[in-house]
């Protein structure tokens, strides 16, 4: 077999068409962001022999518990933008605001937005975590970014990824140029550390699917067009859809899009009537925005039920979002659904009077 390319490698080829000052600084803070997770990793397989487990007793920006291996992760991510050059800022789920860079808060040209640990609530159980990252332009260079520097639609990411703590070790990943597909060698010579090594180039995500995610234990709260279109998957042969469909639901998110990333499928925590005040579960900035444009640059749709994801600016670091995305001939169909006068009167009205809607670039 011949040698797969590494991580440093495969960036160097795929920002080939870009100056090689900023390719460099990019790959350096990807590479960075990459040797973190590799650490989160090792923790979050070592379990309680590395006391990963459990509740911190306090609680993050939104009010949510706290696991200790949220914040050994961020501590892992923080300890290491605080020496990348190129970071001038950074933001957690873990922390209200974003903390400056000490040392290049004013020279470094990204800002780097991330969820440490994705599926907190799947840690003790032991199945599939991960951490979910953007890199973004520090529009201002030269001054110290503030929480409004990182209010960019998510059409402007630099890059985005995840790493995937499964089975596997596994990263994914884009700079807008396709989706690359990694996976960490541990079996490497004594002494070495371990390295990521490109496994899938251009990675596409089928544009049909006979395959759903969603929690249905909130059913109740859906809104119409979403009541519709599970409804029908439900149905399977006998349904409109005329075919039968499978479900999934592991909790992780990360888990949820990586099954999209290899075999298609739809993944979706919409809108609903639980709290009207929160639209949705997930957070715009280090969830959604990152995994929407993994899923574009891999052929398939990111959208909240209206509107791409992509083109939407936050207004908070921590602003929620519903989400739907996958496999592009479904998503259309919610949209649809969504679009249909009949189906939800709310989301018209939250459709027009939406401040936060840019048109697509
Ligand atoms: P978690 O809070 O455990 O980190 O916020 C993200 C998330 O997990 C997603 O990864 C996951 O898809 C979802 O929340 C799980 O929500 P439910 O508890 O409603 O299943």
């Amino acid at each position: 077999m011949t040698e797969l390319p590494t991580l440093r490698e495969a960036l160097l080829a795929n920002l080939a068409d870009v100056p090689a000052d900023q390719a460099q600084a990019l790959i350096d803070t990807l590479c960075s962001i990459a040797q973190a997770c590799v650490q989160v990793g090792e923790v979050a397989s070592r379990g309680m022999l590395a006391g990963a487990h459990g509740l911190v007793g306090s609680s993050n920006s939104q009010g949510e518990a706290q696991k200790r291996l949220d914040i050994i992760a961020d501590e892992l991510m923080t300890a290491t933008l605080q020496h990348c050059p190129h970071v001038a800022g950074w933001a957690s789920e873990e922390h209200e605001r974003q903390r400056p860079s000490a040392v290049h808060a004013r020279g470094g040209r990204y800002l780097v937005v991330f969820d440490p640990l994705d599926g907190s609530s799947n840690i003790e159980a032991n199945i599939s975590i991960g951490t979910i990252f953007s890199v973004l332009p520090h529009t201002y260079r030269g001054v110290a970014p503030m929480d409004s520097s990182y209010m960019l639609p998510g059409r402007e990411q630099l890059a985005a990824g995840y790493v995937l703590y499964g089975p596997a070790t596994m990263m994914v990943l884009t700079c807008k140029r396709g989706v690359m597909m990694f996976t960490l060698d541990r079996a490497v010579p004594a002494g070495q550390a371990p390295r990521w090594v490109l496994t899938q180039d251009q990675v596409k995500i089928p544009h049909s699917t006979r395959e759903f995610a969603i929690n249905a234990s909130n059913q109740r709260f859906w809104e119409k067009p979403i009541q519709r279109y599970v409804a029908e998957c439900v149905a399977g042969e006998s349904g409109p859809r005329m075919k039968d469909f499978n479900m999934r639901w592991v909790a992780s998110m990360v888990a949820e899009v990586h099954r999209i990333m290899t075999r298609g499928g739809i993944f979706m925590y919409p809108r609903d009537t639980r709290e009207p005040r929160k639209p949705g579960r997930l957070r715009l900035m280090y969830e959604a925005a990152p995994m929407a444009l993994l899923v574009e640059q891999a052929g398939g749709r990111a959208v909240n039920g209206t509107a791409d994801l992509l083109g939407f600016v936050p207004d908070t670091l921590h602003q929620r979002v519903p989400v739907i995305l996958g496999s592009s001939d479904e998503i259309d169909r919610i949209v649809s659904y969504h679009a249909d006068p009949h189906e939800n009167v709310s989301w018209q009205l939250f459709k027009t009077r939406s401040l936060f809607i840019q048109p697509q670039a």
